[in-house]
């Protein structure tokens, strides 16, 4: 309160709190137009929160509360604004997550961070095909257009997207951004199909300086020079560099020492275990705490001992949390819902082959790659081989929590209630991982390997118990298409409401599908690029 009113303001902007704001705003409008308060003090508020996320020395969630005081002061002023025909617009962004793809929590941190920086953000949602954002270009005439993508997939829908628009004229800039997405591929993959400049961000605080330099005359030509300068010495570090050569006997290797267990486990039955809402209060113990407080809400040390020793920052984001885990347990649309069955399984080489109860025909194969160096793995080690006639199983699996969370998410987000749509968005996916944790630890417990009582929820985080469970897409069964087939053995589109899209991603965005294998030495292991390589090869020949 001692200091001068601007500073106030902008100080009210870096703590994220509306205490005084609104009475501090009144008054300056007393002497400044509101559009000379939103650049003034409000922005560089804006612009010092961003100096200290770069520094470290705030975490998301102050960031989140930040952008959450400067929607409240915007949203004061902009009565103000209209009534004098001002306009406070650094530019216009259309932001998309592509076709395919359900990522919604990646792009609205993207959408928030811009737009409480002065940007105007036409937010087209998840699984946007490129005509529709043909469409919204020729609606907005936007400045930049922006795509989100979770998957490998998603970046590859990218590139299609941005020849799309090329095909229809449209030369502004694109900015790229998402998990499986790196500068790289941006420069050397998407950035070529394009006329206008491709751009990657890591981050949403890198997405908004990006965006800050694409609309601003002469750091805009910079920036494009500078990339010009990467993609060509990136395609120049690959000229001359031999594709991997593919070895016909690599798929038939079998360096690995692991022997199937000799008298697997059976689970009690063969049948469809379908769970419809599933108590969420048992669910969020399983959530591992580094990376919902860590990782996602970027807290930083030990958040769990920090938590019990009391100290303060985490003690106030702990009850952020709570307050939404609260929220979730009173509503009825927020429900955890799973399948799960075992099957009667068998190696065939490098396949693992599914078979009806009396293990006589095959109902499903799954074709996994191998390691040509490293150990040799491959994911059909695990179980007996088809020759043995030795009964061997497997479990499969989908978690999903939703389906009410993507519009909640908006509702609060809308609202200006930043902080709490993230943290709801957070525990619907890391809650869908936690559930596939409870889960997995379920299925152990059916299959007779459950884990000694002395097991701690880290050891559980740590996967230090008997068996792996494997999900489609990480690097030891990249293949998403096999998403297809898990689909047909467990069709939880039916069961749970769990849809696949055709980008092979399941919708709602909180989902986790599986493979449990119960073998003891089952670990989780990388396939490198020429082993996955040497899979695809194999299968365009059998196909
Ligand atoms: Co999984 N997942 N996941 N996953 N997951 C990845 C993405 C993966 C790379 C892990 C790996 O292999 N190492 C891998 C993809 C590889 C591939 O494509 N083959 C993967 C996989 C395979 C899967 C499943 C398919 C596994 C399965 O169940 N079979 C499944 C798919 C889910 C579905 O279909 N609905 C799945 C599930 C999940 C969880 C639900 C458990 C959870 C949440 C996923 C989610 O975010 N929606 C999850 C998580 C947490 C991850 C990792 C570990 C982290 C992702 C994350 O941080 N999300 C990830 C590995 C990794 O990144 N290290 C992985 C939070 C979100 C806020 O971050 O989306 O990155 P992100 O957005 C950031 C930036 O990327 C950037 O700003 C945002 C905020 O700073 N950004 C932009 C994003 N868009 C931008 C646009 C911009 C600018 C910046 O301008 C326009």
């Amino acid at each position: 309160s001692k200091l001068p009113l601007k500073e106030r303001i902008s100080h009210c902007i870096v703590e994220g709190t509306k205490e005084g704001l609104i009475d501090d705003l009144d008054e300056l409008l007393k002497e400044s137009n509101p559009l000379e308060i939103i650049n003034g003090p409000l922005m560089s508020g804006m612009d010092e929160v961003g100096r200290l996320f770069g520094l470290n020395e705030l975490i998301v969630a102050e960031v989140l509360q930040s952008a959450e005081a400067m929607k409240t002061a915007v949203s004061h002023l902009e009565p103000h604004m209209e009534s004098a025909g001002l306009a406070a617009v650094r530019g216009t962004i259309i932001l998309a997550t592509v076709k395919g793809d359900v990522h919604d929590i990646g792009k609205n941190l993207v959408d928030i961070i811009l737009s409480n920086n002065g940007f105007k953000v036409i937010n087209l949602g998840i699984r946007v095909p490129p005509f529709d954002l043909i469409d919204a270009f020729k609606n907005y005439k936007p400045d930049i257009i922006g795509l989100s993508g979770l998957l490998v997939k998603s970046a590859q829908m990218m590139i299609d997207t941005a020849r799309d628009l090329r095909s229809a004229g449209i030369e502004v800039p694109i900015l790229v951004g998402g998990a499986a997405l790196t500068n790289r591929f941006t420069r050397l993959r998407i950035a070529p199909e394009y006329e206008g400049p491709v751009v990657y961000a890591q981050d949403a605080m890198t997405g908004l300086a990006l965006a800050a330099q694409l609309t601003h005359p002469e750091q805009r030509q910079e920036l494009i020079t500078k990339l010009q300068q990467e993609s060509e010495s990136m395609v120049a570090s690959t000229i001359g560099v031999q594709p991997h050569p593919i070895s016909p006997s690599v798929q038939n290797s079998s360096k690995n020492q692991i022997q199937p267990v000799s008298q697997p486990p059976i689970p009690p039955d063969l049948v469809s275990h379908v769970i419809h809402d599933h108590d969420l209060a048992e669910i969020f113990p399983y959530i591992n705490p580094t990376m919902l407080y860590v990782r996602h809400l970027g807290f930083r040390g030990r958040f769990q001992d920090l938590l019990n020793k009391g100290d303060t920052k985490a003690v106030e984001l702990r009850h952020q949390v709570k307050l939404v885990e609260d929220l979730m347990l009173a509503s009825s649309h927020l429900n955890a819902n799973a399948v799960y069955k075992f099957f009667r399984a068998a190696s065939d080489r490098n396949d693992v082959v599914i078979l009806t109860p009396d293990g006589q025909t095959e109902i499903e194969r799954f074709q996994f790659g191998r390691q040509e160096n490293r150990e040799g793995l491959c994911l059909s080690d695990y179980l007996q081989p088809t020759s043995s006639g030795i009964p061997d199983y497997l479990g499969i699996f989908v978690t999903s929590i939703g389906p009410g969370v993507r519009d909640l998410a908006e509702r609060w987000k809308e609202q200006g209630d930043y902080l709490r749509s993230h943290i709801l968005q957070l525990l619907a996916i890391e809650g869908a991982e936690g559930f596939a944790e409870l889960l997995h630890e379920r299925m152990r417990l059916m299959l007779g390997i459950g884990d000694p009582p002395s097991l701690t929820k880290e050891d559980l985080f740590r996967t230090n118990y008997q068996g792996k469970r494997f999900s489609f897409g990480y690097p030891a069964c990249p293949r998403l298409e096999d998403q297809e087939k898990l689909w047909k053995l467990l069709d939880p589109k039916n069961t749970i409401q769990v849809d696949l899209t055709e980008g092979y991603m399941m919708d709602p965005e909180g989902s986790v599908s599986a493979i449990v294998f119960h073998h003891p030495q089952a670990k989780y292991f990388n396939l490198d690029e020429a082993d996955i390589e040497a899979l695809e090869h194999k299968l365009s020949r059998s196909t």
